[in-house]
This record gives structure tokens, C-alpha cells and sequence, in this order.
């Protein structure tokens, strides 16, 4: 049995004070939810999220990490830097990254390995473009994203990762993937994934990704493939949150 898991992505939203303040009002809200409920902060919220979660049931993640330990790279924020604040997931390569940042698959590996490196569990997001969906090469798109993402990882390692399937065009537009397609595709990822990995696949959670909100979370979460989601514009409210929390 995977444990569902419900992340919100915040993106650059949120001051640290406005990341107290909503972690203050999720907290009873979520107390007794059955999913994992895991924060994903800006870097300089998240020693303040931190200490809101204390006592609770809310994990803490970051948005992104480099690869490299430490050195000459204006910006960025290591694995280690993370885990000494008491980080414990990563969003890497979620679609806002490729396309603004230009990370590649190259790079999202090479992220997850010094996330897994450092004992932070990485959030690996992929998923097509509409024009990918349009010519009918959704399936070969993620599975090779995916396979990509994990390359030279053990079983072990790949069991413990959670994948992302966000459709690039269903993410901050209102779109969602209809709960079939969603199931359809997750099913194509873990098919991929068992390819290489074999039972890993099965232990492996992923999650659905793109304008996921309190209306759509119950139909996408009773499909048998998704075992969550990363949401970001519904996690930005107590309320939004929590209900999807409790789908
Ligand atoms: C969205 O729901 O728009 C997201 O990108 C979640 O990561």
C-alpha cells in the first residue's frame, strides 16, 4: 500500500511571516488527514516554516537545490545547506525550472542524486507539452523524462522517490488532465519505470500535478494510479489546501 502524499508547491509566494501564518491555520485543519502533508517553501521561508510545523504532522520541502556540495555558484542552495535546516523533500524539475531555468534531464539527475546524496527525498516532476499531447507522444515523453530522472539510482533508491506527472499545460492554467488521462499516463510512468527498476515501481509513489484544487482532488485521487499531488496555486490557502489534503 503506497501512502498518498499531498505537496504544496508555493512557488515564489509568501513572505516568511505570510508562511507562519498559513502553516498556523493549516495545522488544525489537517491534523487528521490519512495523506502526508508535505510544505514546499521559498528558500528564506523555510527555517520559518520550520519551526510552525513543530509538533505537527506538516513535512517541510524546498523547491530546487544544485547539485554541487558547495563552491562558486552565486545563488544556489546545496542539499547539505537543506538538510541542516531540517529540510526533508525537494521539488527538482518541475516544468517552471526547465523552461525559465533551463535545467534538462541531464541536471535533474544529476539533483536527484546529491538530493538522495544528502538524504533529502526528491519530488521529480515531468510531463508534456500540448503540443507533445497533440502529436500523441505523451507516453514516450514521460517515460524517457523519467527513466532520465533516475538513471544510475538503485531500487532501493527508486522506491523511495516520488514522481510528479505535471502536463506542462495544465499547470497555473485552469486546465486539468481529465482523472483518466491523469491514470492513464501515471500508469505509463510506472510501467517505464518497472522496466528498469522492476517491484521499486510498485513502492514508488506518484502524483498528479496541474491546477489540482478542492473540486477535482476526490475524482483525480480515487483513480488507482495517483498517490497524490503537487499542488500549487489551490496551496496557498488554509482552507484550498486542506480540503485537498482531505479529498
Ligand atoms: C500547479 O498546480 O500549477 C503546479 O505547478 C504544481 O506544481
Amino acid at each position: 500500500m503506497r501512502k498518498p502524499i499531498i505537496a504544496g508547491n508555493w512557488k515564489m509566494n509568501k513572505t516568511p511571516a505570510e508562511a507562519k501564518e498559513l502553516i498556523e491555520a493549516l495545522k488544525p485543519l489537517v491534523a487528521d488527514a490519512q495523506a502526508e502533508v508535505v510544505v514546499c517553501p521559498t528558500f528564506v521561508c523555510l527555517s520559518a516554516a520550520k519551526e510552525a510545523i513543530a509538533g505537527s504532522n506538516i513535512h517541510l520541502g524546498a523547491q530546487n537545490l544544485h547539485f554541487e556540495p558547495k563552491g562558486a555558484y552565486t545563488g544556489e542552495v546545496s542539499a547539505e545547506m537543506l538538510t541542516s535546516i531540517g529540510v526533508e523533500y525537494v521539488i527538482i524539475g518541475h516544468s517552471e525550472r526547465r523552461q525559465y531555468f533551463a535545467e534538462t534531464d541531464e541536471t535533474v539527475n544529476k539533483k536527484v542524486k546529491a538530493a538522495l546524496a544528502a538524504g533529502l527525498k526528491p519530488i521529480i516532476c515531468v510531463g508534456e507539452s500540448l503540443e507533445q499531447r497533440e502529436k500523441g507522444i505523451t507516453k514516450e515523453i514521460v517515460s524517457l523524462q523519467s527513466k532520465l530522472a533516475l538513471e544510475g539510482l538503485t531500487k532501493e533508491q527508486v522506491a523511495g522517490v516520488v514522481i510528479a506527472y505535471e502536463p506542462i499545460w495544465a499547470i497555473g492554467t485552469g486546465k486539468t488532465a481529465t482523472s483518466d488521462e491523469a491514470n492513464e499516463t501515471i500508469g505509463d510512468i510506472r510501467a517505464a519505470v518497472r522496466e528498469v527498476y522492476g517491484e521499486a515501481a510498485d513502492e514508488m509513489r506518484i502524483q498528479y500535478g496541474g491546477s489540482m484544487n478542492p473540486k477535482n482532488a476526490s475524482e483525480l485521487m480515487a483513480k488507482s494510479e495517483i498517490d497524490g499531488g503537487l499542488i500549487g496555486g489551490a496551496s496557498l490557502k488554509a482552507e484550498d489546501f486542506s480540503q485537498v489534503v482531505k479529498y
